[in-house]
């Protein structure tokens, strides 16, 4: 069933059921062995981030001192992304909502007390097309608030399996992850928190794959 949280901002609670997950799981190790981990740093203070990143598409978005962008090849091998995994871009398929194929699959590891700070995804051009995200492994606090980085902000837990859209009103709202909720806390054992990509993301991580379209895709209004 899925929630509109405000307009355009929708959850599906559980959109992946287990084997889903671990379909999933399995092309994301996939594409992580074409594209390994890498830590991107923040524009000019070259601080770095505390979630590690790869991608899968034709573009990956990236960060480093020189700025947010997206690019067709791994900032440290030079190697072309893999292609978006299967699962991922029949999510997309399904819950986007828009007519043309997802060109950038972001996959965000999120080691236990990893986190990420409010912001907007908006270095695409083609603002009419959702943000599609899909969680995998621990669950973890989401932070929501409007266009406008002083906007009331709100939060949801996502847990894994979860699929959140972002699009219309929603496209450019700030957003981001507080924390993740730790393992052996409040969901010990429950069989939904499996280590998703072991030997890739320690016990207790997350894996959040956020699919977007970058460039205008032809044919749609201009808007
Ligand atoms: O990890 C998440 O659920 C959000 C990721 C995100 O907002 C991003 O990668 O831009
Ligand atoms: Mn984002």
């Amino acid at each position: 069933m899925a929630v509109a949280l405000v307009p355009g901002l929708i959850h599906h609670p559980g959109y992946l059921d287990g084997p889903a997950r671990r379909r999933l799981a399995a092309e994301v190790a996939a594409a992580l062995a074409a594209a390994p981990p890498f830590t991107p740093t923040m524009p000019r203070t070259g601080k770095p981030f505390s979630v590690r990143m790869s991608n899968a598409g034709t573009l990956g978005w990236v960060s480093d001192v020189r700025g947010y962008r997206y690019q067709p090849a791994h900032p440290e091998t030079g190697a072309p992304w893999a292609p978006i995994p299967a699962s991922a871009l029949r999510a997309w398929a399904a819950l986007a909502g828009f007519p043309a194929e997802p060109e950038a699959c972001l996959i965000n590891l999120y080691a236990p007390g990893a986190r990420m700070g409010l912001h907007q995804d908006r270095d695409e051009a083609e603002l009419s097309a959702p943000v599609v995200s899909l969680s995998l492994g621990a669950p973890a606090l989401f932070r929501y608030g409007g266009p406008r980085r002083g906007d009331p902000t709100r939060s949801v837990r996502l847990m894994p399996g979860d699929a959140l859209v972002m699009g219309g009103p929603a496209r450019l709202i700030h957003h981001g992850i507080d924390r993740l909720y730790p393992a052996d806390d409040l969901l010990a054992d429950d069989p939904l928190t499996e280590d998703p990509l072991p030997g890739l993301l320690p016990a207790g991580g997350r894996c959040n794959l956020t699919l977007r379209r970058v460039t205008r895709a032809t044919g749609m209004p201009s808007s």
